[in-house]
């Protein structure tokens, strides 16, 4: 598939990750390699999964709340009562903070980014009952352009997720091309508009889903009567900065209260 690049990527390569791994297999690292995504399965306790809900419910319910009281009951990519976006989790809980500093995501940054790695964002998604829009094909690195381009989205359910209450898909292959041109519509960015080979990858609460910020992705509406939720980490290498839209502005991304880093010379911090 050929597909319009970013302006800013002009000299990607992507680099296959070789092992030793300390987490991920063989089998994983190949399907990273060749799809830019798989799903680790059964790593993470219901326990934990409790305690994140238990600090983050309170706060997308104060999001859901905003976005009633503002016009046309949205702002940017979120729409009370249908889609929300709880920002930056870990500056308000202690939980999600060492949530993130956990060795399973620094054990996953040492596998497929490197020795020198930091939490770059972290937010909550909630899909509402019935919210019946997809969330577009996207490319993380699509939204604000990082660099390196190359950094990790681990998608983390929050409850079982499958098609019907809107899992993620990824489109296979397509990250090794790099940042590719997105454009805007009402529901969110998109870069895709040829979608056969797209993957559905339904996972249950305590699986991640592993995607790199350069698979086109999206999460498909909600059918059900449940809330579909999840927890978003993106973790990049250290040192990564932000390129202004415009101009050749960057910014460093490395604000103590969010960005924390997790991996040092290999080491946890
Ligand atoms: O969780 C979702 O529904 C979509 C979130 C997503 O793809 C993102 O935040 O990049």
């Amino acid at each position: 598939m050929s597909l319009q690049q970013h302006e800013k990527n002009t000299d990607f390569v992507w680099r296959d990750t070789q092992g030793p791994f300390r987490i991920i297999t063989e089998s994983q690292a190949d399907t990273w390699n060749q799809d830019g995504g798989f799903l680790l399965e059964q790593v993470i306790p219901q326990s934990t999964l409790d305690e994140l809900i238990a600090d983050i419910d309170p706060m997308e319910a104060r999001t859901n709340e905003f976005l009633r009281t503002v016009k046309d009951k949205r702002q940017f990519i979120a729409r009370a009562d249908e889609i929300t976006f709880a920002l930056h989790v870990v500056k308000r809980s202690k939980v999600a903070r060492q949530f993130a500093k956990s060795e399973l995501f620094a054990d996953l940054c040492f596998d497929l980014l490197g020795p020198d790695c930091r939490l770059y964002w972290d937010q909550a998604v909630y899909k509402k009952p019935h919210c019946l829009e997809e969330f577009p094909w996207h490319q993380d690195n699509g939204y604000n352009f990082v660099a390196p381009q190359d950094y990790l989205t681990c998608w983390v359910p929050l409850v079982d997720t499958t098609v019907e209450n809107g899992c993620a898909w990824i489109m296979p292959g397509v990250h090794r091309q790099g940042t590719l041109s997105h454009w805007h519509t009402d529901l969110g960015y998109e870069c895709l508009t040829d979608t056969s080979g797209a993957k559905p990858i339904e996972a249950k609460a305590g699986d991640v889903v592993v995607f790199s910020s350069l698979t086109p992705h999206r999460t498909g509406p909600n059918h059900t009567e449940g809330e579909r939720k999840s927890y978003i980490l993106q973790y990049a290498h250290n040192p990564s900065v932000l390129l202004a839209k415009e101009g050749d502005d960057s910014t460093p991304q490395d604000d103590p209260d969010r960005q924390f880093t997790v991996l040092q010379a290999g080491q946890y911090v």
